[in-house]
């Protein structure tokens, strides 16, 4: 309020206050303004690079009016604000989505071109801002987009890595790990060093009693690291409003505690703990469905989160409002369990620092909170050890204990002779040492918590969640499917499918209700429209092609059949399933008769996707699809009948080029593993049809396109135990072709057969868990009906376009929409009348 300008003065700001460019030349001119000042280069001294930075620049100037704008429109009108915690935000580029979004990619093509550049290879010059692993910062990332579109009044907050995930090499074969440093030169984001929050770790607890007899807790001493703002602006599609994404990075308090070391003379201490203060923001953990426990991961936890609700806590009591308005203002999501300490310090702030009771504070608590839960693997599920917990935040123990007896006292009232269930349900897990389980401090928390994909959803309630479904009555528990922005997964990756689709419709309002899509079905027949549907996919085909040859020196042929599966690598998404039907198809086509081989449809598999570094059998799979494809490769007698390919370091930007370019991907992972899954959808939104098993998200893909556009195969989620069970007790037959496979393997075809010995234990051995032996026959025998429809194109093509045309439901705007209304409770604020 101090910084106001009086209003006496304000007219002067008016007057020269900044404008947007509006045409070719006008962005020609701030342009070169930022070439020439912000950058001090010159007409003789400009690179791609260098063009790249001023055309950046150019937008973000575009960007901070409307996010000024949208930021003080919010204020005034106080309406209540969405705030979505998530420790991953996998943005990718930024200036193609924010030329596409503001609505001036054409005056920055021809602007560009009349200084001599072409804007594909400007945007190439970007790095990917790359802070997460894979489907669930990406699915944030999507949110944001989202929320901005259908203009919610709606943050992000998260951690400033920086070191992004890793970047991955392949040397003879193996993964390499090459840290990301990607904050050098990044326009897109700007920091607030006025905005900080002092954090505090350590210390202990002081229980004191005050005049009227109440105990009051102060937690004292320990260590401060203070948390700095750098906020990103979030750009809707065709709207003003401009959201903002929040990343706290973290510093060395700037505190008298530092002053006391140097002036006794301590420097070298004084560094040391300056540089510790900064290894909290340092690095994203590279593990995707993956808990390890590592004390580093709880203070980034608590640090964003700590750092999140105080600066959500100060905006709220500028309003002047009662606490117990607090619900009616502010809606916060939890993106899995990784936050839920936010809602451990908001009862902490509330009873502590503001002196509610009790009660009246947990009731704000839990209406506050929402919980997506995205996954049921137990090894990715997150426990504390109590004793970690009890040093690194004495306090956030102690109240984690009391809401454990409160709630455990709730269930022994309406179980009243059920021992069992107190033991299953605690907060706290009674092994040595004990564990703070997060999942059930999450619902216990929340208002609604909810799966991403209709079986995920009933299978938390069916079996993870159960005894919580007793406890709370199922309307606690829903489902939200998932979905994948259309802006960036079509019409920005794929800009000729969405000139053609918006040719048909009649403009591209698809982009903002993407349920229109529907009006495709009435083209399905139309023989010049099937022509250029199929056109463009062998453009984009050739582009993927000569991305391949540029980066592997493999060449492939574009009319080949291209088969996809890029994800983390992982043992539940089975890419070890694919490359041994790879191999299968090897040994077939060996096999062969020249006449046989005539009829052969040519594919190329393509596979990509990172290892976390310390998960060692996903590094052996990517070991084997490198070796395979080195083989099979260079073997001139089968030429361009196969060809596998590995695309190395798989990422946003990469996906932008492969997603458009798929004939069929893969997404067969073991069923009732996957939660969602968001890449089936931005393959089937391009043009693609899929082979993937009855899991996550497939089921309602297949619901909506129908079965006849989706290759499905393998055994259902109801008879996984089952047949895991039977394996255990040593009722296991290997598959036939699969023993052919390892045969092969075991033979040295790939290489020193050695280095695949436990990949194949994993099966013949020891139970083989991802099932996937028993899923290898219906595997093989469903690509070959794959290669049979790809050889009658025009089905295939009316497949394609019934697919795309019945993928509306799968917009993140229809996800967000479902959020707002059943779970924050919040309404747009509309700007563009
Ligand atoms: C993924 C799920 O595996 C995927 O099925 C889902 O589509 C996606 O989230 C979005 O909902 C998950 N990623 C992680 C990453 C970590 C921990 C748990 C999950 S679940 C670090």
């Amino acid at each position: 309020v101090e910084a106001s300008i009086p209003e006496p003065l304000r007219e002067a700001w008016r007057k020269h206050s900044a404008s947007e460019f509006k045409t070719k030349e006008e962005f020609e001119k701030e342009l070169v303004r930022h070439i020439e000042t912000t950058l001090a280069r010159s007409l003789y001294n400009c690179d791609e690079h260098a063009a790249y930075s001023g055309t950046a620049l150019a937008f973000r100037d575009r960007l901070i009016i409307e996010w000024n704008r949208t930021q003080q429109r919010q204020t005034l009108t106080d309406q209540k604000r969405v705030y979505y915690l998530s420790l991953e935000f996998l943005m990718g580029r930024a200036l193609d989505n924010a030329m596409l979004n503001v609505g001036q990619k054409d005056s920055a093509r021809e602007g560009l071109k009349d200084l001599g550049f072409r804007i594909e290879d400007v945007i190439n010059q970007e790095h990917d801002a790359a802070l997460g692993n894979g489907g669930l910062g990406r699915l944030a990332a999507c949110f944001l987009d989202s929320m901005a579109t259908l203009n919610y009044p709606a943050w992000g907050y998260g951690l400033r890595y920086r070191y992004g995930i890793f970047k991955q090499e392949i040397v003879d074969g193996y993964q390499v790990e090459i840290p990301d440093y990607w904050l050098d030169n990044n326009p897109w984001e700007f920091p607030r060093h006025e905005i900080t929050v002092d954090i505090q770790f350590y210390g202990r607890v002081n229980n004191i009693q005050d005049v009227s007899g109440k105990i009051v807790h102060s937690w004292e001493g320990g260590e401060i690291v203070q948390a700095v703002a750098y906020d990103v602006p979030i750009p809707g599609f065709g709207t003003k409003t401009t959201n903002n994404l929040r990343l706290w990075s973290s510093k060395a308090s700037s505190g008298e505690f530092d002053f006391q070391k140097f002036n006794a003379g301590d420097y070298e201490s004084a560094v040391a703990d300056q540089q510790r203060a900064e290894t909290i923001s340092a690095v994203l953990y590279p593990n995707d469905n993956l808990e390890r426990g590592k004390e580093l991961r709880l203070k980034q936890q608590y640090f964003w989160c700590a750092a999140s609700l105080h600066d959500i806590v100060r905006r709220f009591k500028k309003t002047k409002r009662a606490w117990s308005e607090f619900p009616d203002q502010v809606a916060i999501q939890l993106n899995d369990t990784h936050p839920t300490l936010a809602i451990v310090e908001l009862q902490r702030i509330l009873i502590d620092l503001e002196g509610l009771e009790w009660d009246e504070a947990w009731n704000i608590v839990t209406k506050t909170f929402g919980y997506t839960n995205h996954t049921v693997l137990p090894e990715a599920l997150e426990k504390w050890s109590v004793p970690l917990v009890q040093n690194l935040l004495p306090r956030h123990l102690q109240i984690i204990y009391d809401i454990n007896l409160y709630f455990l006292q709730s269930v022994e009232k309406k179980f009243p002779n059920d021992r069992e269930i107190l033991s299953r349900v605690s907060i706290i897990e009674e092994s040595h040492p004990k564990m703070v389980r997060m999942a059930y401090l999450a619902i216990i928390g929340s208002h609604k918590v909810n799966g991403v994909a209709e079986l995920h959803s009933d299978l938390l309630k069916s079996t993870l969640f159960k005894d919580f479904v007793a406890i709370y009555g199922p309307d606690r528990f829903m489902n939200v499917t998932n979905g994948v922005t259309p802006r960036r997964w079509l019409h920005q990756a794929n800009p000729a499918l969405s000139a053609l689709i918006a040719k048909k419709l009649g403009g591209h309002e698809f982009l903002t209700d993407l349920t229109l899509l529907d009006n495709l079905e009435n083209f399905v027949d139309d023989k010049e429209f099937r022509a250029e549907w199929s056109n463009i996919k062998t453009q984009n085909k050739l582009r993927l092609a000569n991305f391949i040859q540029q980066t592997t020196g493999y060449k492939v042929n574009p009319t080949s059949l291209f088969d996809v599966q890029v994800k983390r690598i992982h043992e539940y998404k089975r890419q070890q399933l694919n490359i041994f039907g790879v191999i299968h198809r090897y040994l077939t086509l060996k096999a062969m008769s020249a006449e046989e081989r005539k009829k052969v449809v040519p594919r190329v598999s393509i596979i990509g996707g990172k290892a976390a570094p310390g998960y060692w059998m996903a590094k052996t799979i990517i070991h084997l699809i490198n070796k395979v494809s080195a083989v099979v490769n260079q073997d001139a007698d089968i030429g361009d009948l196969l060809k596998v390919i590995f695309i190395e370091d798989y990422n946003v930007s990469k996906a932008e080029i492969i997603c458009p370019a798929s004939d069929i991907s893969e997404h067969i992972s073991t069923a009732g593993t996957e939660g969602s899954g968001t890449s089936n959808m931005k393959f089937v939104m391009n043009g693609g049809l899929i082979i993937g098993t009855c899991d996550g998200a497939n089921i309602e893909i297949t619901r909506e396109i129908g079965e006849q556009n989706i290759f499905l195969f393998g055994n259902l989620a109801e008879d996984v135990e089952d047949l895991r069970h039977r394996h255990f007790y040593g009722d296991f037959q290997l598959d036939p072709h699969l023993a052919k496979v390892f045969e092969a393997i075991k033979g040295g075809m790939f290489g020193d057969a050695k280095n695949f010995e436990a990949l194949i234990s994993s099966i013949v051995e020891h139970g083989d868990y991802y099932l996937v032996s028993d899923d290898f026959n219906s595997y093989i025998t469903t690509h070959g009906m794959v290669d049979e429809a790809f050889k009658n194109q025009d089905e295939w093509l009316a497949k394609s376009i019934t697919s795309v045309a019945r993928m509306g439901f799968f917009s993140t705007d229809r996800v967000i929409n479902e959020y707002a209304d059943s779970i924050w409770n919040v309404e747009p604020l509309n700007v563009n009348e």
